[in-house]
Parts: C-alpha cells; sequence; structure tokens
C-alpha cells in the first residue's frame, strides 16, 4: 500500500495557508494509503517558544486533524518527539548532507534572514535533514506539502542516492504530491510572501479567528489599481484572493472572474471574507468540542506514537547496524 507522510509545525496558529496547501485534503488519502500525519514539534524549537503555547498549539493541531476527518483509526497521529528516533535519524544523515546542499535552501535563507543574528541557530539551518528523517523513517512514498517545501524533499531524495549507494538500498525516495487546491497561499498584505503563521497578524487568516476579523482581514487585504478580478501575473494579489475563493468554494477560477466581471473589488472582497468567516465558523464549532478533550487526545496520541515507533525504530536499527552503531 502507498505511504503517505506529512507533519505540520507549531509555530503558530494554523493558517488558511495551511488549510487550504495541505490539511485539507488530507482525510481523502486515508481510505486507499497508509497515512501518517504528525505534530512537527521538534521543528517548532528553532524559535524560541512559551512552553505552554507550544503544547497548547500541539493539541491544537491535533484536534484540527481530526475536525477534518483524519481518522485515527484509519490515520496513525503522532507527535514528533514522542518517537525517538526522529532526533536520531537526524543526527545520522547530518553526516550525509552536504553544507553546499544546505546552503542552497531558499527557507533557510528567507527565514534566517527574518530571524537576524540572534535567531540564526544551528537547528534553522538543519531542519531540513530533521525532515528529511521524518520521511525517510518510514519508506514514505508520499508527501502532501505546499510547494514551499519541494526543495527540501529534493534533498531527502539527494540524501537517500548518497546512503543507499554505500550501504545498499536503505531508504526509498520520497517523491512530493502538491496539493491541487491550492499550491502556495500568499500573504494578505505582500503576494510575493508565502502566508505564514509566523508572521504579522494582518498578513494571514487563522483558522481559529473570528467572523469580524476575518471579514476585516479581507477588507483591508492589499490588490492593486486596476479594479478587475482578473487572474493574472500582473495582479498577484487578486489571483491569491481568487485561488482562497476557489479553495474554500470549489467554484473554478474562471467562473468567479466572470461573477465579478462588472463589480469592483469591493464586492469580491465582501463576499469572499463572508464565504470564508463561514466556513471556519462551522468548523471552529467541531474543533472546540473535540478540542476540550485532552484525554481523548492524548489517548489517540499515545496510540500513534506507539504505531509509529515500531516501523521507525525497525528502520533506525537496519540504519545503526549498517553503520556498525551499537
Ligand atoms: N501559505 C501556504 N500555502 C500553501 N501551503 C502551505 N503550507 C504552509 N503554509 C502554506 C503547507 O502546510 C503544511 C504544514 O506546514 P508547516 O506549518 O509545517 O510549515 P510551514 O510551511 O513553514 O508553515 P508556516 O505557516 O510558513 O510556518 P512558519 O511561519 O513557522 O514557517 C506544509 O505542507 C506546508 O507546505
Amino acid at each position: 500500500m502507498i505511504r503517505v507522510v506529512s507533519g505540520i509545525k507549531p509555530s503558530g496558529d494554523l493558517t488558511i495557508g495551511n488549510y487550504l496547501g495541505a490539511m485539507i485534503r488530507w482525510h481523502e488519502a486515508q481510505y486507499e494509503k497508509d497515512c501518517f500525519y504528525f505534530v512537527a514539534n521538534l521543528h517548532a524549537l528553532t524559535t524560541r517558544n512559551n512552553p505552554v503555547d507550544l503544547r497548547n498549539r500541539t493539541y491544537d493541531i491535533v484536534a484540527w486533524l481530526l475536525t477534518l476527518n483524519v481518522d485515527p483509526s484509519k490515520s496513525t497521529i503522532f507527535v514528533q518527539s514522542q518517537v525517538k528516533a526522529h532526533s536520531e535519524i537526524a543526527w545520522i544523515l547530518n553526516n550525509y548532507t552536504m553544507l553546499g546542499e544546505l546552503n542552497k535552501m531558499t527557507q533557510f535563507k528567507d527565514k534566517s534572514s527574518k530571524a537576524g543574528k540572534d535567531g540564526q541557530n544551528a537547528g534553522l539551518y538543519n531542519y531540513p535533514v530533521l525532515m528529511a528523517g521524518d520521511v525517510l523513517l518510514y519508506d514514505a512514498d508520499e508527501v502532501p506539502v505546499g510547494d514551499d517545501q519541494v526543495q527540501h524533499l529534493e534533498l531527502a531524495r539527494n540524501i537517500v542516492v548518497r546512503f543507499n549507494s554505500i550501504y545498499g538500498k536503505t531508504f526509498k525516495e520520497p517523491k512530493p504530491t502538491l496539493s491541487v487546491t491550492a499550491k502556495r497561499v500568499m500573504s494578505l498584505n505582500n503576494p510575493s510572501s508565502k502566508m505564514s503563521k509566523s508572521e504579522s497578524n494582518d498578513s494571514f487568516v487563522l483558522l481559529r479567528d473570528s467572523r469580524e476579523a476575518i471579514i476585516k482581514k479581507f477588507k483591508r487585504a492589499v490588490t492593486d489599481s486596476m479594479n478587475r478580478v482578473k487572474f493574472t501575473p500582473e495582479q498577484p494579489a487578486v489571483s491569491n484572493l481568487l485561488t482562497i475563493y476557489s479553495g474554500f468554494t470549489g467554484i473554478p477560477v474562471n467562473e468567479i472572474e466572470a461573477k465579478y466581471e462588472n463589480s469592483g473589488y469591493g464586492a469580491f472582497k465582501t463576499d469572499l471574507g463572508e464565504i470564508v468567516a463561514e466556513k471556519l465558523g462551522e468548523l471552529q464549532l467541531t474543533f472546540n468540542n473535540v478540542r476540550a478533550d485532552v484525554d481523548k487526545l492524548d489517548l489517540i496520541l499515545n496510540e500513534g506514537a506507539e504505531k509509529a515507533s515500531e516501523i521507525a525504530d525497525k528502520k533506525l536499527s537496519e540504519v545503526k547496524n549498517k553503520l556498525g552503531l551499537l
């Protein structure tokens, strides 16, 4: 059976970028594939977190997965730090990763320049190696990601080729599967930058934002002076809003363009705010119920960690054996 592995970092509250670019489709795979979804809390350590917030956000992500119909009886849901093999494989794989490769990672360049000198820690630099370990431990066939993560998976494939050429077939080459809904949702106030949960409040819409906040954020979203609702490279901000509209409604972009052909941005942005607020409002009701039962979340996570560890530990033992590690 095809195995799918994907993670989400609890570095902030989830945005509609995480939703449209990744999580919206995750439940569909679980009926025909062996799916592993995890909270990448070790990845969140690259920035400083309040421990209480980090713990809460970890549970939040699990609750969102359940809200979005990821079923723990079909998919394995776990927290990265509860499966120890992740940290151990990352150290090993570091030795099969070249500095030149890490230097090329655009996400590192972007994040380290934003982090400033004090935030440029080695974890941020090594992040793609831990991510390679996350998927290689499970012999993942497919890794559903937004297109910002494709470069990291290319690195994972380089590591596989390098390691396998020395020690014989050990790891499987993972391939990224891109979202059909929204490969990349962009910031609402800067369409050349990805919508990210660690950016400023008016750049994103959070899954848990209030109705008022959502409507206000879309009203304030940057557009341009052309005042036509068109998906074109000259209008990246409007194109981004069209992607979001289409992602939330399932309506093809050309039909949305036609609908707003004779109206300006005002009506389009107001409708978009209403649509997103309505959908997220429904999801929030379910989320609040699921999130309230922490004992149940812990139960799911314990079972998930056990199942994931069984597979990950086996792969780690194979690797250690090949390397001569006791
Ligand atoms: N804006 C986005 N558009 C499309 N897909 C996105 N993803 C995240 N943002 C967008 C996809 O969501 C999955 C989980 O991502 P993540 O939270 O683990 O990491 P990230 O991509 O680094 O997310 P952020 O929000 O940008 O976090 P920060 O600000 O902490 O770096 C992935 O499949 C990702 O591609």
